[in-house]
């Protein structure tokens, strides 16, 4: 029979010609025979976006051969698999990552020209594909990344949201939203697969079962939709492996609401059919403040739930005891939002199953980790007990069953204090009551992880100390990290190859810390100008933008600062521009021979404010306030010019990091848990001016804190000066400048008031006014370096030389060996 199939599959790899060819005239075929019949154009007419949707569709081919055998391969070696479970995944663009990771972007590029296009134009028509926030998502689009190309048996899960994170436009200098409709024009990377799924059930009641004399709960749901997979294969770099990202879609189930089609309201009944396609519809903006609303709660577990009967079909398919379920399967929960899963994992064990309750506890504590990726204590999720008990009303049960073992095992050791036992409960009490999700992840999870040393920190000693003196043994931190693949390979050709020369090599594509090497060469004038000229280019590229965007023409000599990331009081903007409006005023009050001495600056701000944000969109508008000023003033000229650049994204950060030369991160000193965009700037060669927050501190040991700015409060210093105020220094120029903006120097007097009263004297939580004459420091620090171009470029080749830790493929080695269990399992080529 085996030889049989075999047979039968080499008849059919001979039709199919073998594989597909990756010379320049294959390419071309396949490219033109997707213009004729995937596209369905001419291949004799057929413009820019119809030659990326061609392009695309045969790149996706190559894709889906690797994907096949990969498959094929795990499912021949049965290794433990590991399912990462996100509701947010901040893919960007595909085709460049695709063609890099395949290995065949010089074969493509020659192809099209041979066709009359150019590739990089073509890239360009791609939209990004932005189903996630910010950090937490684009850390998990990393780690798919170093997850394929360490050969990891791994799976992502998540949503296919139809609207990706809203536009941002400025509407005189105002922020607006617009919906991002990313799906309009098709989406090449994905496969509709449309036999692959599952009901999700919702709603209704539990009664009691009795089988076999023993008597079970029963869910009796009273609403059903269908969730669809849509497979996106993430190809890994110098392998075969490409894993999958499944996402699912809410579709209408055929066991939808049958009544209204026997009661004859035929059009009722299809419109409210229509309706449960709302659960896939839009991603939730507000990346860390949840409201405790129903479809939050219902795409959360619509994810968890499709994801899990995927997980457990692919399990049966190969083994029949749960016992063994531990040693084919980990499950990751990125921040608390998929902690669902664990009442779902309960519910099929114990309901589904039939399995003991302890067992099945038992089984769920070895499988589950998850990793926090916030220090604000809004962020960890709170569901209302009325609205979970009414969505899910069997989890609501299985809930309080492990809250009342937690409380059991907690009274044992803590005895009588109520205190404690209130705060680690799952269930918080109060005029809402409601499901702590963190607390659930905590019970259960064999490793919580944090995102950077600092942050563990943080999370042992304030927001899960009482957790962490219980079980310290499960608290762990992996320093996060960013895929060099896409943030210096595909974003910064230039540096790519500058570093493959001096290397010798192109291993370390692959073995970041080889990296290391360059260090060597920091003070070789060759490396030098190769560096300098690098740059340039990148300035070049990025001043282009922003004259076309805004209009603004900059100067190339300038300094190009940088700060690119969500707006967030936290995040601290507002120190920023309250930084630039002091350069401002000192400018205007010099003379001509002091202004020759003044390193001109190209200020660039980007980011956008989740649309409920009142502060943030003020933030926003006073960098354009200041902008509008600054930028025309004849007493200032290239000395300073302000950039707000509009709907930040992840190509727009793929533009801009490699044409800046300082980057600036600013977070109070322990509310950032990691911060990733700091270390894209590092690999990038930009020197960092940052707070010791997060990240930052283990970038200065790894660089040497002489490479970079470092400046403000440090973490444990924080509390005792929100008590104490501003210092006498800092207060005098920081009190001048919060003036000038409430006095309606940039115009909108009302409008910032409230602005201007968040940093008062006794309201500045963030400490901006501490921080103040630090930060003008560490920033006149910056400028005196740059006058000397040979010393920064030195300090700029030492951060991208010591960026090697800050690769993802470093995280997930960590990942997969203290808290997963997996090993690599490379397909054979
Ligand atoms: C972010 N969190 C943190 O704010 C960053 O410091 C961190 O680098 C990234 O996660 C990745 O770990 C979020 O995006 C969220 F959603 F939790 F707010």
């Amino acid at each position: 029979k085996l030889g049989e199939r075999k047979a039968k599959a080499e008849k059919m790899f001979g039709l199919m010609d073998g594989f597909l060819k990756n010379d320049a005239v294959s390419l071309q075929k396949d490219i033109l025979d997707h213009v004729e019949y995937t596209v369905a154009r001419s291949r004799f007419n057929f413009d820019d976006f119809e030659a990326y949707q061609a392009l695309a569709h045969s790149v996706r081919d190559r894709l889906i051969e690797r994907w096949h055998d990969t498959h094929q391969y795990f499912k021949k070696k049965d290794p433990k698999r590991l399912y990462f479970l996100s509701l947010e995944f901040l893919m960007g663009r595909s085709l460049t990552n695709s063609v890099t990771n395949l290995g065949i972007q010089d074969q493509y590029a020659d192809a099209l020209s041979q066709l009359g296009f150019d590739y990089e134009v073509l890239a360009e028509q791609e939209g990004d594909a932005a189903l996630g926030n910010g950090g937490l998502a684009r850390l998990a689009a990393c780690q798919m990344d170093s997850l394929a190309t360490l050969d990891y048996p791994a799976w992502g899960y998540g949503l296919r949201y139809q609207y990706g994170l809203f536009r941002q436009i400025i509407v005189d200098g105002f922020q607006h939203e617009q919906p991002d409709f990313w799906l309009n024009f098709g989406n090449p990377w994905e496969i509709e697969r449309v036999h692959v799924s599952y009901p999700v059930k919702f709603y209704g009641t539990v009664e009691e079962e009795v089988l076999n004399g023993k008597t079970f709960r029963v869910w009796i749901p009273a609403e059903s939709v269908e969730a669809v997979a849509y497979d996106n294969p993430i190809p890994g770099y110098g392998t075969r492996n490409a894993i999958n990202l499944r996402l699912w879609a809410a579709k209408p189930s055929d066991q939808y609401d049958m009544e209204s089609y026997t009661t004859g309201d035929y059009i009722n009944a299809i419109v409210n059919r229509q309706k449960a396609e709302t659960i896939s519809n839009v991603l939730y903006p507000d990346d860390r403040s949840y409201q405790g609303k129903e479809l939050r709660l219902k795409q959360q577990y619509f994810f968890v739930s499709a994801s899990l009967q995927d997980i457990i079909r692919r399990f049966k398919d190969l083994h029949n005891n749960f016992d063994e379920f531990p040693e084919k399967v980990a499950l990751q929960i990125n921040d608390t939002h998929p902690s669902i899963a664990i009442a779902e994992v309960m519910r099929v064990l114990v309901d589904e199953e039939h399995l003991d309750w302890s067992k099945a506890w038992g089984i769920a504590c070895k499988i589950f980790s998850v990793t926090i990726h916030a220090v604000q204590p809004e962020a960890l999720e709170k569901v209302p007990i009325d609205l979970l008990g009414s969505v899910l009303p069997r989890h609501l049960e299985i809930i309080y069953e492990i809250n009342y073992c937690l409380m059991e095992e907690l009274k044992k050791i803590f005895g009588q204090d109520y205190d404690k036992l209130s705060r680690m409960s799952i269930i918080e009490e109060g005029a809402v009551k409601c499901i702590r999700m963190a607390n659930l992840s905590l019970a259960c999870c064999h490793t919580v992880n944090g995102v950077s040393r600092l942050h563990l920190e943080t999370l042992k000693t304030r927001v899960f100390k009482d957790f962490y003196e219980l079980w310290p043994q499960k608290f762990q931190f992996k320093t996060n990290g960013v895929t060099q693949r896409r943030w210096i390979v595909v974003s910064n050709p230039s540096l790519c190859s500058i570093i493959s020369k001096w290397l010798g090599t192109e291993a370390w594509i692959r073995n970041v810390d080889l990296i290391a090497g360059l260090r060597e060469y920091a003070e070789d004038p060759d490396l030098h100008a190769e560096w300098k000229n690098m740059k340039k280019v990148n300035k070049m590229r990025l001043a282009e933008y922003i004259e076309t965007l805004t209009s603004v023409k900059v100067s190339l000599d300038a300094m190009f600062d940088v700060q690119i990331k969500r707006i967030h009081e936290y995040k601290r903007q507002l120190l920023n521009i309250l930084g630039i409006i002091h350069r401002y005023d000192c400018i205007k009050n010099m003379d001509e021979s002091d202004k020759r001495r003044v390193v001109p600056r190209v200020c660039i701000i980007g980011g956008k404010a989740a649309p409920g944000y009142e502060v943030a969109k003020k933030i926003i508008k006073l960098c354009h306030a200041v902008a509008d000023k600054v930028n025309i003033d004849p007493d200032v000229g290239d000395l300073l010019k302000v950039v707000f650049i509009p709907d930040y994204n992840v190509s727009v950060a793929e533009l801009v990091i490699p044409g800046t030369d300082l980057s600036q991160h600013l977070s109070t000193a322990g509310h950032e848990a990691s911060g990733t965009g700091c270390m894209k700037f590092l690999m990038n060669g930009s020197l960092l001016l940052a707070t010791a927050d997060g990240s930052a501190v283990e970038i200065a040991e790894e660089i040497g804190a002489t490479n970079m700015f470092l400046f403000g409060a440090k973490v444990d210093e924080v509390p005792a000066l929100r008590e104490k105020g501003t210092s006498l220094k800092g207060s005098l120029q920081f009190a001048r400048v919060v003036r000038m903006v409430r006095d309606g120097h940039f115009g909108f007097k009302d409008y910032f008031k409230s602005l201007c009263e968040t940093v008062e004297e006794g309201k500045d939580f963030y400490l901006l006014g501490y921080d103040f004459a630090s930060y003008l420091e560490a920033q006149a620090t910056a400028d005196r370096a740059f006058v000397d171009q040979e010393k920064w470029t030195q300090m700029s080749i030492l951060s991208t030389a010591g960026s090697g830790k800050f690769s993802s493929d470093r995280t997930i080695e960590e990942y997969a060996e203290q808290s997963w269990g997996i090993e690599p399992c490379k397909c054979p080529f």
